[in-house]
């Protein structure tokens, strides 16, 4: 009975517009709001949208719903599993201040899911990215304790063809020591020729930075 309380008592003092994220720089960030508007499984339902967006890609379970929810500072606002190929959809959540579109994807790599449901969504992955307009930036999510991937190279290769910005994204740095960190973005920053950002959304490393980056994409 204390606890359902307290818990009524905490919902009702949350107020999302009003929350500030700190993280490991300890700077004060005013919190985006991000809003789920629309989740199409099918490419012929993509939608034409006006707005800038940039979409999080990356391999099957790296971590690209619960960045958004750790961006959102929401715990299910995208669905996460352990089990990879839990987004089967495309998500556009609006931010605002900002009016522009992030835009959550269905993961590639996973050898597990039948050839069918695979092949599924890499239409729908593919058909989303060649014809998005006004697709800002591509943040490609890349497990930090993982060397570089064919696939992940193909898509950074994608995006520079296509003159879309790229925005290389190290996920889940709380499950590497420093060094791997850094030579995972070492690594990575002589790949692609560009800075790598760190981000842990399981301690909410990196975030400001990241919002930062999305913001200065994104935003008009
Ligand atoms: N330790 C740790 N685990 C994380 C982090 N981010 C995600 N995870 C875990 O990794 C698993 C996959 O996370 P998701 O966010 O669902 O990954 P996804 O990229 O959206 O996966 P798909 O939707 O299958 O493409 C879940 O068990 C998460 O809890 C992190 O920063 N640190
Ligand atoms: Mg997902």
């Amino acid at each position: 009975m204390y606890a359902e309380t307290s818990a009524t008592a905490q919902a009702s003092e949350f107020n999302l517009s009003e929350l500030n994220i700190m993280d490991n720089n300890s700077e004060h960030v005013k919190q985006p709001l991000l809003v789920l508007e629309n989740t199409v499984y099918v490419e012929s339902r993509l939608p034409a949208v006006a707005e800038p967006q940039i979409a999080l890609a990356g391999r099957s379970n790296v971590g690209k719903s619960s960045l958004l929810n750790a961006l959102a500072g929401r715990k299910n606002l995208a669905k996460v599993s352990a089990t990879p190929g839990k987004t089967r959809s495309v998500n556009f959540f609006r931010v605002s201040p900002g009016n522009f579109y992030l835009v959550d994807l269905p993961g590639y790599g996973y050898a597990r899911a039948a050839r069918q449901e695979r092949a599924r969504w890499a239409r729908l992955l593919e058909r989303y990215l060649e014809e998005a307009k006004n697709l800002r930036a591509l943040a490609l999510l890349l497990d930090c304790r993982l060397d570089p991937q064919r696939n992940d190279i193909n898509l950074a290769n994608f995006a520079r063809a296509s003159q879309i910005a790229l925005l290389p994204v190290l996920t889940k740095a709380d499950k590497c020591g420093r060094r791997e960190r850094t030579h995972r973005q070492t690594q990575w920053r002589e790949l692609l020729g560009q800075e790598i950002l760190l981000t842990s959304s399981a301690r909410r490393l990196g975030l400001t930075e990241l919002w930062k980056a999305l913001v200065g994409l994104g935003g008009s």
